[in-house]
């Protein structure tokens, strides 16, 4: 039986983080879906699509991924596509509460579906979307943080005033 897992997120923007678990995930997996949600916590920069755009152009070579715009429940949108995993990354500590919280959450709303979790590789521990936002806002250099698509995407941005 072919393996299905789904990598959620904001992804806003991806980071070169995000894309090591996607890299690995996709090793695992037979296919990778990363889903692209709105997180109800955080306001969003870039619009779902630009979010899924510049994963597109960051995944090309990954043939065994794909990249979707979702709503609504994450069990939900799992169900629908019949998949069998979650796929998550962990970088510090701090994340672990969060996750223990989505996950259980999840697991109350599908129980058949398992949430994976992989070790941020140690080079990625500290990078997330805010910093690199945060960062780029002040014309500072992203080039090791982020596919170039991105840091122009960012570039672009702040230039505009466009969000
Ligand atoms: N190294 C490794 N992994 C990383 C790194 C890094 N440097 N940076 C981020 N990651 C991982 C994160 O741990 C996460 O697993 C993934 O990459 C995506 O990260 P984010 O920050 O883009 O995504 P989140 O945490 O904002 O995603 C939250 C969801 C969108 C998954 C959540 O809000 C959701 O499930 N929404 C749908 C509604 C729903 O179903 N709600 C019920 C459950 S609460």
């Amino acid at each position: 039986m072919s393996r299905l897992a789904i990598c959620p997120g904001s992804f806003d923007p991806v980071t070169y983080g995000h894309l090591d678990i996607i890299q690995r995930g996709a090793k695992v997996f037979d296919e990778l879906i990363v889903a692209v949600f709105n997180n109800q916590a955080k306001t969003p920069f870039f619009s779902v699509d630009e979010r899924v755009q510049l994963l597109k152009a960051s995944t090309v070579e990954l043939e065994n991924v794909s990249i979707d715009a979702c709503n609504g429940l994450l069990m939900d949108y799992a169900r629908q596509k019949n998949a069998q995993a979650v796929l998550r990354g962990l970088r510090a500590v701090s994340d672990f509460e969060y996750e223990m919280q989505i996950t259980s959450m999840n697991r109350k709303l599908n129980e058949e579906i398992e949430t994976f979790f992989m070790m941020t590789n140690n080079q990625y521990s500290f990078l997330s979307s805010s910093m690199v936002k945060e960062v780029a806002k002040y014309q500072a250099n992203v080039s090791d943080l982020v596919p170039p698509v991105v840091e122009e995407a960012l570039k672009q941005k702040y230039a505009t005033g466009s969000f």
